[in-house]
């Protein structure tokens, strides 16, 4: 920390009044959700201060306890306008491995009548294909048994239960992950963990909880050393714990909040900017398949042809075409809009928030997970057009480079760092394999990622492409398409 600069510290006042617990403070939701709550408390009033939870590790308490919680934001336009907004919407920052009883005892409080949660894919503990509970998972075996869970489903179970046994009503459960019909998937996921530790604990939330779903939109990359270190030159000011994003944001939420509370029961969201809609499904299909999609098949395949940023990967011409090609031929025929919106000015739009050359969001960071993205991302599309008899070389090419990625060697034959809870597997399947078609073949037999019907189908497509990556690279493969 440059010792000359003084501490970010809060404007004045005390901390706000809780009434929201967060599970999983990563840079997406201190740039999203909390910006949002805290306009919505500065328009309409209401205690709904923000607890943080960390489910894994203490750092991010520990770079903002000595600034009192207090972060700044920092959007970035792509002219290098930068505007700087300082956020006071945290309440507390709690770690849950060094004391998980606090954060239950903060869930099951009757002031917080929200708990939010950005655990990504892989928080919920479950088996990508399907979408259900993977009961086998350590986490979820541990928390069968144990009071003081680890895992996040664990922590909304454990906290209900208590909340049932005080006689309280729930809490809105509001996932801010990108998973498709989340909030049906984390009601699913709690409901069979609830109902494995008692089966009128899981009647009581199937008959009381909620659980909206939501779509989520807002570019926020990972912030680095430098980043801080030059925000504290600009402002004269030292956060050790700042966010950086894009200008744009889109929050869409169904409308199905927990009734006991009436209109206290959540803060005017409304009023802050977020839609509130009946079916939040065709937003979010729009959202997974536009943009999520087009992201990850720009990360492998970027990265593959040794792009570091998917602002770098759209100002290579052959991968603009390409993303414009996905779009256009593949992604926009396999669902349908939402009322009103017209999916080409969205496309466009994308195409701009990509090319933003200050948001450097590496394609090696939207590669991570990726067994825990594709169904939703990319197979979902695919299976689709398959169906009507649409094809897909693109997605299927961007699913041909996730496998080179994950088999953990680069074109050029330097290693791949490859973060996904199954990357041991993966790789292991890849090495296992002599040719491109036994390697596909082997990744296609991950049950957690591909159905058999779709592995089926994929594998002459897959096994070509992969073959094609193989000789001609990323780049030449992506040009050949256009
Ligand atoms: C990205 C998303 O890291 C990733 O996988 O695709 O985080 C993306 O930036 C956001 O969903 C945008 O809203």
């Amino acid at each position: 920390m440059p010792a000359e600069l003084p501490r970010l510290r809060r404007s004045g006042g005390a901390r706000p009044r809780a009434g929201i617990v967060h599970l999983g403070l990563g840079a997406f939701f201190r740039a999203f959700g909390a910006v949002y709550v805290e306009d919505a408390v500065r328009l309409s009033g209401g205690d709904w201060g923000i607890v943080g939870v960390s489910l894994k590790s203490a750092g991010t308490r520990d770079r903002l306890a000595p600034q009192d919680f207090v972060y700044t934001t920092v959007s970035q336009a792509a002219d290098g306008a930068e505007t700087i907004r300082k956020v006071e919407i945290l309440a507390d920052v709690l770690v849950a491995p060094e004391d998980p009883e606090a954060v239950l005892a903060r869930m099951a409080d009757p002031a917080i009548r929200i708990v939010t949660l950005t655990v990504t894919e892989k928080g919920y503990c479950h088996d990508p294909a399907t979408g259900k509970l993977n009961p086998d998972h350590p986490d979820i075996v541990h928390d069968l048994h144990n009071p003081l869970p680890r895992s996040a489903p664990g922590f909304l179970v454990r906290a209900l239960a208590r909340r049932r046994a005080a006689g309280h009503p729930p809490f809105t459960v509001l996932t801010c992950d990108n998973l498709p019909e989340n909030g049906r998937l984390v009601r699913g996921v709690v409901l069979d963990l609830a109902r494995r530790i008692d089966p009128a604990l899981g009647a009581w939330i199937e008959a009381e909880g909620r659980f909206p779903a939501t779509m989520v939109d807002r570019i926020t990359p990972a912030t680095k050393p430098g980043d801080i270190e030059r925000l504290a030159h600009k402002t004269g000011i030292f956060d050790a714990a700042p966010v950086l994003c894009e200008p744009f944001r889109q929050w869409v939420v169904e409308e199905d909040f927990v009734p006991a509370y009436g209109a206290g029961g959540r803060p005017d969201l409304a009023a802050a900017g977020v839609e509130l809609v009946a079916d939040v499904t065709p937003y979010e299909q729009m959202k997974l398949r536009m943009l999520n999609g087009t992201h990850s098949s720009l990360a492998y395949l970027g990265y593959l042809a040794g792009h570091e940023t998917i602002a770098d990967t759209v100002a290579d011409p052959a991968f603009a075409a390409f993303v414009r090609r996905l779009w256009r031929k593949e992604i926009m025929p396999s669902f349908a809009a939402p009322e009103g919106v017209d999916l080409e000015d969205y496309a466009a739009a994308l195409l701009e928030r990509y090319s933003n050359p200050a948001i450097r969001h590496r394609t090696w960071q939207i590669a991570m997970d990726g067994s825990q993205k594709l169904p939703q991302r990319i197979l979902g599309a695919i299976a689709d057009n398959l169906t009507a008899m649409r094809p897909s070389p693109g997605l299927i090419l961007a699913v041909a480079a996730w496998m080179r990625y994950v088999g953990g060697t680069d074109e050029r034959g330097r290693p791949i760092e490859v973060r996904d809870p199954l990357a041991s597997r993966l790789r292991a399947l890849s090495d296992g394999a002599v040719t491109p078609t036994e390697k596909v073949g082997a990744l296609l037999s991950v049950r957690d990622i591909f159905s058999p019907e779709l592995a089926a189908q994929l594998s002459e497509p897959a096994g070509r492409a992969y073959e094609l990556l193989c000789r001609v690279g990323a780049r030449r493969a992506v040009e050949d398409l256009t």
